[in-house]
């Protein structure tokens, strides 16, 4: 197993969900956790929780990944003691709405693409070549099965974990020859605020979305990404695919 004490794992989209999970699983390593979201409240909270319970240092940035110079920005930035990323756990992401598309609304069209498919790039562009430099990093890509599989009313949500997809391919190819490693983890229904932000808010249509089935939690997709990240250097998990037992595909569901 390679250790992650003491390495810094950054992880973007870390206020909710798959990031929170995944912030306190690699604490739970020993890792020293870099973590970006809007929310800064959010971010100080668990930053104040790892210390307690792990006594693990963090270091927060309050960033939009949709801002390129505030990205870039941050990254060089950062105090010489978090400036060395070895792992980075590319999270932030979100569905807007589920409409068919000649019925889509531009603004969620334009807020999945700028963030998902965009903000990955721009952190991505800031992070990996000091990765390249010092000959050593690791890039977790959170996909998703709906950039496997299209399902109604999913488009422009498919189209960007469709890019997520293959910008985690393009990148392997582009790091030939280094010692870097690419992986994307790729979940089906993880039960967190997805739905509810999906929704605009409707807590009655987010709630019925995992009505019926044990969704995955965010810590099953978190245990995922950390065993990507604790293989030994050469070994490379590509992808993982990983949906509720209930989840045959993303729209073959079996709920009682
Ligand atoms: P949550 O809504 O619980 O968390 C999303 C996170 O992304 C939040 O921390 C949010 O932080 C952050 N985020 C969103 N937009 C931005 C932005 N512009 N800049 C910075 N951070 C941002 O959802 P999940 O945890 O479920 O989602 C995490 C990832 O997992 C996403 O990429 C999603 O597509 C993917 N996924 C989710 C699945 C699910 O069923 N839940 C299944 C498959 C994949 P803040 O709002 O504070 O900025
Ligand atoms: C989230 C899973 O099926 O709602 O990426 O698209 S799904």
């Amino acid at each position: 197993m390679y250790s992650l004490r003491d390495k810094v794992v950054f992880i973007t989209g870390a206020s909710s969900g798959i990031g929170t999970s995944c912030a306190r699983a690699f604490a739970g390593e020993g890792a020293k956790i870099l973590m970006a979201a809007r929310r800064k409240d959010r971010l100080n909270t668990l930053s104040a929780e790892l210390k307690t319970d792990l006594g693990v240092s963090s270091h927060c940035l309050q960033l939009d990944v949709r801002d390129q110079s505030a990205v870039a920005k941050a990254l060089a930035d950062l105090p010489a003691d978090w400036a060395a990323i070895e792992v980075l756990v590319n999270n932030a992401g979100l569905s807007r709405g589920l409409d068919k598309l000649h019925e889509g609304k531009l603004g969620d069209w334009e807020e999945m693409i700028d963030t998902n498919v965009k903000g990955l790039l721009y952190v991505s562009r800031a992070v990996i070549p000091g990765m390249v430099k010092r000959a050593k990093g690791h890039i977790i890509n959170i996909g998703s099965i709906a950039g496997h599989e299209v399902y109604p009313g999913g488009n422009v949500y498919c189209a960007t974990k469709f890019a997520v997809n293959a910008l985690s391919r393009g990148l392997r190819l582009d790091l030939s020859g280094t010692p870097l490693r690419v992986s994307t983890v790729d979940p089906g229904m993880v039960e967190t605020e997805f739905s509810l932000v999906r929704f605009h808010g409707d807590g009655e249509k987010a709630g019925k979305v995992y009505q019926g089935l044990t969704a995955l939690s965010p810590d099953d997709v978190a245990a995922a990404v950390v065993f990507c990240a604790t293989r030994p250097p050469h070994v490379n998990i590509s992808e993982i695919i990983v949906m509720p037992q209930a989840q045959a595909s993303p729209m073959v569901v079996h709920r009682t």
